[in-house]
């Protein structure tokens, strides 16, 4: 038997979908699997022994999706968590013990090695849980199983990302228990494809999801949101890197949803790239039941766009505010301010171009993660070379450590950056401003400015009463009310 457990318990909570299409996999190729979801449980350690005092798996998957919270000044990191997790489960199950998830695929040699895992997944995991599954209890070929990271003797050992060609999924979405995570937590997750060939510097898609663009049949993805639908499930947001990449597929999704009234029955949310999109999309999207878009803006100066190596312009997020404004849609502009060669005149330049287009709301997130194996690692390792101020922002202390979260913010910007960008935002309440280095977390949750979703409680209780939706659109209503 084969037993997955979800140990993301951050509130709002996210139905850990990728564990429900591992599992469906898993039982599709014949294997006797369960799921154990720490995310719904009151008392984790207390669910573990007593799932374990009953159960004698072969074979335990845990999975981590967040690493950390990638917000500067929390820098909350769950992956000493994930650590006392698995020295829990031990003392439980002599099983071995695999991680996979989007956060372990990141950095995940080095979650391996600092939680003492058995094994861990890069990548999908629906084919190589099964066989790494089926391995164990034959010939033990390691080598064999796609994404792998195993050890061998002192060494850890890794085989090349599993990131197949070509993904159908289950389409039941009956693993997990979606619809107490729609209640929790106001919508429920979504795939189109998988892997994104943008070259972003800071980006960590490509490492987790592959630099090739993986697509899902559009009907098989309708079919999945029939599914939902018949577990009472009629907001979702999509969890492609950005939906409108390739275009064409976009479209062909559209197509299906209207093709089947799904526009009608349904709500959705997705993030997309400000180009390429144009009236007809915005129009599609609109039928077919898109309710709000997240644009990964980054920024309003042109020097910025450059040096992040985004492919539009500012004219293009007009255009793509314009468009949404056109078609009912609601709309948000995500912001990354901070980066290499950023200074106060292009911070000004993004808030005051950003004022002037008018989004629904802007995200002015302050500080870049800087992931290992990004353009953004070998930055800073110049900048680091240089006898001037670096702009690393970090909470712990020692050498530098990319699996721990560190950020990156211009030292341009000054001391106090969140305070600059603030006054420039001044009370403008369509803007989610940055933290202050000085705040408090509890401070910072009770503030709906503040669009960190880890253990947010103004939206906590915003969703226990009722609200449903992307996190940035409930956050706006309470704003505005
Ligand atoms: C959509 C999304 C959101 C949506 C979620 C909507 C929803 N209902 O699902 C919203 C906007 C709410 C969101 C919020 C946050 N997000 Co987010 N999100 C994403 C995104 C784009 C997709 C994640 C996803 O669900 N993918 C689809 C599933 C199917 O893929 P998967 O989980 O990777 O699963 C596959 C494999 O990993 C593997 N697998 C999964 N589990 C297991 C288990 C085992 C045993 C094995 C073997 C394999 C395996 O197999 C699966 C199928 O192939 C990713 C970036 C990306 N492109 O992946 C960021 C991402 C996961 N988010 C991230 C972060 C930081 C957050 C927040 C913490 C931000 C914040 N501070 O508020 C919150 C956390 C919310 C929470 N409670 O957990 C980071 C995590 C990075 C890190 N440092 O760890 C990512 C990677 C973005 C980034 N690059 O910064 N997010």
């Amino acid at each position: 038997m084969l037993t997955l457990i979800n140990t993301n318990r951050m509130a709002p909570l996210i139905g850990p979908i990728g564990l429900d299409y591992v599992a469906a996999s898993a039982d599709k190729a014949g294997i006797d699997v369960q799921v154990v979801d720490l995310g719904l449980a009151d008392r984790p350690e207390k669910t573990l022994e007593d799932y374990f005092s009953v159960h004698e798996p072969e074979l335990v998957g845990l999975s981590f999706r967040n690493a950390d919270d990638c917000f500067w000044p929390s820098a909350d990191w769950f992956v000493p968590g994930l650590k006392d997790t698995i020295k829990t489960i031990r003392t439980l199950t002599n099983a071995p013990i695999v991680i996979g998830g989007v956060g372990f695929s990141i950095f995940a040699k080095s979650i391996v090695e600092y939680t003492g895992a058995d094994f861990g997944i890069l990548g999908d995991g629906e084919t190589a849980m099964a066989e790494l599954y089926q391995q164990l209890k034959a010939a033990r070929k390691f080598q064999d199983v796609p994404g792998l990271v195993w050890r061998e003797k002192k060494t850890i050992n890794s085989n090349p990302p599993s990131w197949p060609n070509s993904i159908s999924l289950g389409t039941s979405r009956n693993f997990i228990d979606n619809q107490s995570y729609f209640k929790l937590g106001g919508q429920c997750g979504l795939e189109t494809k998988r892997g994104c060939n943008r070259p972003c510097i800071y980006c960590a898609d490509p490492l987790s999801k592959g630099t090739m663009l993986r697509l899902r049949n559009p009907s098989e993805v309708a079919d999945e949101v029939e599914s939902l639908l018949s577990q009472g499930i009629d907001v979702l947001h999509l969890c492609d890197s950005e939906f409108n990449v390739p275009q064409n597929h976009a479209y062909a999704i559209c197509e299906e949803f209207i093709s089947r009234s799904l526009g009608d029955k349904v709500r959705w949310y997705a993030y997309l790239s400000p180009t390429p999109f144009d009236a007809d999309l915005a129009k599609a999207m609109a039928q077919a039941g898109c309710a709000g878009i997240d644009f990964t803006g980054d920024s309003g100066s042109e020097l910025m766009l450059r040096t992040y190596r985004q492919q539009h312009n500012r004219e293009d997020l007009a255009t793509a505010v314009k468009l949404c404004r056109l078609n009912n849609i609601a709309v948000m502009i995500d912001l990354l301010l901070g980066g290499p060669g950023e200074t106060p005149r292009t911070v000004r330049e993004t808030i005051e171009f950003i004022k002037q287009i008018g989004p629904d709301c802007a995200g002015a997130a302050l500080g870049i993660r800087v992931y290992p194996g990004t353009a953004m690692e070998q930055i800073i390792a110049e900048e680091l070379r240089k006898p001037k101020k670096s702009g690393i922002r970090r909470k712990y202390r020692g050498p530098i450590n990319l699996l721990k979260p560190t950020f990156y913010i211009s030292p341009a910007l000054g001391e106090r950056p969140a305070e600059f960008v603030r006054d420039l935002i001044a009370d403008d309440r369509r803007f989610f401003e940055p933290a202050l280095e000085t705040d408090s977390k509890t401070v910072e949750s009770d503030d709906a400015a503040n669009y960190n979703y880890n253990e947010n409680l103004l939206l906590t209780k915003a969703i226990g009463e009722g609200a449903r939706g992307a996190y940035w659109d409930i956050l706006r209503h309470i704003r505005s009310n």
